[in-house]
């Protein structure tokens, strides 16, 4: 034991503890607010989404109202692709602190935006994945909506395999195999999917023939026999997939196709300006839709899947997706609905294209091309024809801002659109 300290000494030591005790305390409390600021209830924040909510619901449409941020993702998401994600954690607390205290915020810009493009280049994908970064994400509803839809995926695309088996390769499969796919063709006739329809999907993927079509794929992409992207994921979860307790998780909702049918509106509260997005339709007969929503737009976000150079359309075999998407793109640059609106070109699908450029030559597709199968030079080259040889019209070809995204990849999203928000500027009403 060291000598007993002084009085003095003692007194010393007293202020000096007290002193830490009120460091800490001051420390703590922008963390306790932090902390209240992601889960109280009652928040302003919160009636404010509650309130737009009832409003839809009154109006029977597909508004809703969604606040972008992504505090929390981190503990939400346990699946191998989205570990490695970094957030710009900052910047969307204080995204958040102000959606908080209405009063100190100026009023919010109203921006009206547009996500155009063919059918399966990747707007609902893209939308999804801005929702992933919002307090509500997908309600209930939804994710059996999306459940339904993988199911669906599943058996379209075992249907597609064994019409690229029957029509294109004209395979004669084995006795046993030829029986299972009889059954399934004819199970499938009947309205909702049994047990047995799932052991057989099970069972014919299992077969190496099979796979086998599956990863030349890309040798039928003319056809028009069309896998869905996901198709191998999903094919191989149909044990899972198939039970009735079955939720997915926000990876396999951005995987799963459903098509877009009729224009949905979604309000999207991004930084600090809210976004009117508008999903549409792709598909030839689904773009007469279009024009009704070209009224006032500020944004035009025109999404190409970069990886379909090779692939023909689903609603016209012989014609080239990425030919047809240059169409619409010059279609719309040169429309006078939009001269004065912002047109942002999404180059999607990098993730695919990437891959698949090793091993299809762009050449075959665009016979001008004369680079190698680099990605730089594919890019180039396809880039280079959106922008020098479509017809933009009276549109200044300057203003078109470039982004490469992978829509399944939630960083690259929330990078690109806090990027583009950023650069935004409209005048307020
Ligand atoms: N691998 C990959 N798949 C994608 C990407 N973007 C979309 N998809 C998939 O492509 C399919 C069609 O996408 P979707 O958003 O529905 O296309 P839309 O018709 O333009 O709305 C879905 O199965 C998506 O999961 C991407 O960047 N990478
Ligand atoms: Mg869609």
């Amino acid at each position: 034991m060291g000598p007993k300290p002084s009085k003095k000494k003692k007194r010393k030591m007293v202020v000096q503890e007290q002193k830490k005790r009120k460091k800490k305390t001051k420390n703590k409390k922008p963390k306790q607010r932090r902390r209240t600021l992601v889960s109280k209830k009652g928040s302003n924040f919160s009636k404010t989404l509650k309130i737009s909510r009832t409003k839809g619901k009154k109006k029977k449409d597909k508004r809703r109202t969604i606040s972008f941020n992504n505090i929390g993702l981190s503990h939400s998401y346990s699946s191998k692709e989205t570990n490695d994600i970094t957030y710009e954690s900052d910047r969307f607390l204080q995204s958040l602190l102000s959606q908080e205290q209405p009063q100190n915020t100026p009023k919010r810009q109203q921006i009206k935006v547009l996500f155009l493009g063919c059918a399966e280049s990747g707007k609902s994908t893209i939308i999804k994945n801005i929702k992933c970064h919002t307090s509500t994400r997908f309600s209930n509803e939804e994710k059996i909506e999306f459940r339904d839809a993988i199911r669906h995926n599943i058996l379209s695309n075992m249907g597609t395999l064994l019409s690229l088996a029957k029509f294109e390769i004209k395979i004669n499969f084995e006795n046993d195999l030829l029986e299972l796919i009889e059954e399934f063709n004819q199970t499938t006739q009947s309205q909702k999917p049994t047990n047995r329809i799932w052991t057989l999907v099970q069972k014919i993927w299992e077969y190496q023939e099979i796979q086998l079509i599956y990863y030349q794929k890309h040798k039928f992409s003319k056809s028009k026999y069309h896998l869905t992207e996901s198709a191998e994921v999903f094919l191989n979860k149909v044990r899972t997939a198939k039970q009735p307790e079955f939720i997915p998780n926000t990876v396999e909702i951005l995987k799963c196709y459903l098509p877009t049918t009729h224009i949905v509106m979604e309000e999207i509260i991004l930084n600090e300006q809210i976004w009117k997005s508008y999903d549409v339709p792709g598909m030839r007969e689904g773009r007469k839709q279009w024009p009704s929503v070209y009224n006032a737009v500020n944004l035009v976000c025109f999404v190409v899947a970069l990886s379909e150079f090779d692939m023909s359309l689903r609603e016209s075999t012989g014609e080239n997706r990425l030919r047809d998407s240059l169409n619409e793109f010059s279609n719309i640059c040169s429309s006078p609905w939009f001269t004065n609106t912002q047109i942002i070109l999404l180059f999607n699908k990098i993730d695919i294209f990437k891959k698949k450029i090793k091993k299809v030559d762009l050449n075959t597709s665009f016979p001008e091309y004369n680079g190698d199968n680099s990605y730089h030079d594919a890019f180039e080259f396809i880039k280079s024809k959106f922008l020098d040889e479509s017809i933009v019209g009276t549109y200044d070809r300057k203003r078109i801002q470039i982004y490469l995204v992978n829509a399944l990849d939630l960083n690259s999203v929330s990078t690109t659109f806090n990027h583009i928000s950023d650069k935004i500027s409209v005048s307020e009403n």
